[in-house]
């Protein structure tokens, strides 16, 4: 069997995202002081969050030491000042997050309120009181000097017993005339956050994914973007694989296709190599950047999912449990009685050259065990015999490749009085070395002599230049390909410049 090392490009496309406006957002220096700039973020649930996972926070981190962002969401806040009988709702206007934002002092306000009025009970009296009252409660910020930014309220994904209509069609044209009647800037965030549903599993709620989005909008749209210009970036990666940008999370389609929005600047770039080797790597970006990763011998694991079999199990950590691809959580392991020997195995389901095994022992471990292998799981060929076994991670790299079916870890001493206990066992084969599976037509383009690169390398701008309509258009990809490996990029987290 013939191996090699391949790497593959990234397939790049890069569209214009949101117009928006060019906006004079005030700086720490137009500020004239050296107090931090006030931003106050004023909504209802969406802006509140949940816990530490909320946009205004995310804001904060992007933003930095010289700003002070204050969340003043409050889950149910509705504009609408009056109830169905013509008395006053209280609800909002007489809240502690209301009146505290006002006294806060902001320099910027952003004012995110809608979709509670989306729903039937207000909305039907809509045209009535929508933009009276939202006037009502934004004029004290204007009052008070603050720079004010009106959203449009994010996508409505789905809403009980209301259609997404009401918000994501008539409340944001009222949003938007307001921004006009009002004179103040729009930051459309509602077709910022369209089309990502799984950023908004509830309907209407942003999970850590869809509250970095909003966060993301309004760092460009209020405070970095005076060429309001964002772009659309794809990523090619496995199909499945998580992408994130920060906290951005995104799942890859079926297609392997990931989309976000990215900035130039300098990111930190963290890659998973098949769920278990770090790369981390600093990357300056400008105008277009593709980053590509190559695994070494031993980081292709060809074990994960495979059939399991042992000599015994104890309490449902069945011997699956240790080809889970999990690598910790008492679901994820096996174990087996207290008694030596005990044994596990993997069924590759064909001949497989492999280069050693990595072990993730559970505080019950072995002291002294051998890792076999076999071609019928009758026949066992020792490969790596321990007698000082000390549990935790541990890697054996065979001597050389050898070519099997089945791998066995053959333990014969126990170091507790306990059983044996793994998290998970994982087969390894040389990266890009040929797994069934492979698609046998493909070229490698192999380099004889090529040295393994534990760095992550770097290929800037090699890509076509991005159509451009004045502003520079940033495009930054990463990823990381091997025949059969899961290449995930964990963060791309941009610097502070
Ligand atoms: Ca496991």
């Amino acid at each position: 069997m013939r191996f090699f090392k391949r790497m593959l490009g990234l397939t790049l496309s890069a569209a214009l995202g949101v117009t928006c406006l060019a906006a004079g957002a005030p700086t720490a220096a137009a500020a004239g002081t050296e107090e931090k700039i006030k931003v106050a973020c004023v909504g209802d649930s969406i802006t509140a969050g949940s816990g530490d996972v909320n946009w205004p926070s995310y804001l904060q981190e992007m933003l930095g030491d010289g700003y002070e962002v204050k969340n003043f969401g409050l889950g149910g806040a509705a504009v609408r000042l009056l109830k169905n009988d013509g008395t006053r709702d209280p609800f909002w206007q007489d809240s502690t997050q209301y009146r505290e934002s006002k006294e806060y002092g902001a320099d910027i306000v952003i004012f995110m309120m809608g979709t509670n009025d989306g729903g039937a009970n207000n909305y039907q009296h809509i045209d009535e009181y929508y933009k009276n009252d939202f006037k009502t409660l934004v004029q004290p910020y204007l009052d008070a000097g603050s720079k004010l930014y009106i959203a449009t309220s994010p996508h409505a994904y789905s809403m009980l017993m209301s259609d997404v209509r009401n918000v994501n069609e008539r409340i944001r044209q009222m949003q938007i005339e307001l921004a006009e009647e009002l004179d103040v800037p729009l930051v459309d965030m509602n077709t910022m956050t369209a089309d990502m549903p799984e950023c908004f599993p509830d309907g209407l709620h942003g999970n850590s994914g869809g509250y970095m989005v909003i966060a993301a909008g309004f760092y460009e749209q209020v405070f970095n973007s005076p060429n309001g210009a964002l772009v659309e970036t794809t990523i090619q990666t496995a199909p499945g694989a998580r992408v994130a940008m920060g906290r951005n999370l995104r799942i890859a389609d079926e297609n392997g296709e990931v989309k976000f929005k990215s900035m130039p600047g300098t990111y930190e770039v963290e890659v998973l190599l098949d769920g278990y080797k770090r790369l981390t790597d600093t990357v300056e970006h400008t105008q277009s950047t593709t980053l590509q990763y190559t695994l070494e011998a031993g980081d292709l694991v060809v074990s994960a999912g495979k059939p399991a079999t042992a000599s015994s199990t104890q309490s449902g950590h069945t011997p699956d449990k240790a080809f889970d691809g999990q690598t910790d959580g008492d679901a994820s392991r096996w174990e087996s009685e207290a008694k030596d020997p005990s044994w596990l195995y993997v069924d590759l389901e064909a001949p497989t050259a492999i280069t050693g095994v990595r072990l993730y022992w559970e505080a019950a471990y072995a002291s002294a065990y051998e890792i076999q292998v076999s071609d019928d799981a009758e026949t066992w060929t020792t490969m790596v015999k321990v007698t000082d076994g000390a549990g935790g991670l541990v890697q054996h790299d065979f001597e050389q490749e050898i070519t099997a079916r089945y791998v066995r870890i053959y333990g014969t001493r126990r170091a507790t009085i306990f059983a044996y206990s793994i998290y998970e066992m994982q087969v390894l084969a040389a990266a890009g070395g040929e797994t069934p599976g492979t698609d046998p037509g493909e070229t490698p383009d192999d380099k004889p002599g090529e040295t393994p690169d534990d760095n992550p390398s770097e290929t800037p701008n090699d890509e076509p230049e991005v159509p451009q309509t004045g502003a520079a258009f940033p495009m930054m990809a990463a990823g990381c390909a091997a025949l059969g490996a899961v290449c995930t990029v964990v963060t791309m987290r941009r610097k502070e410049n």
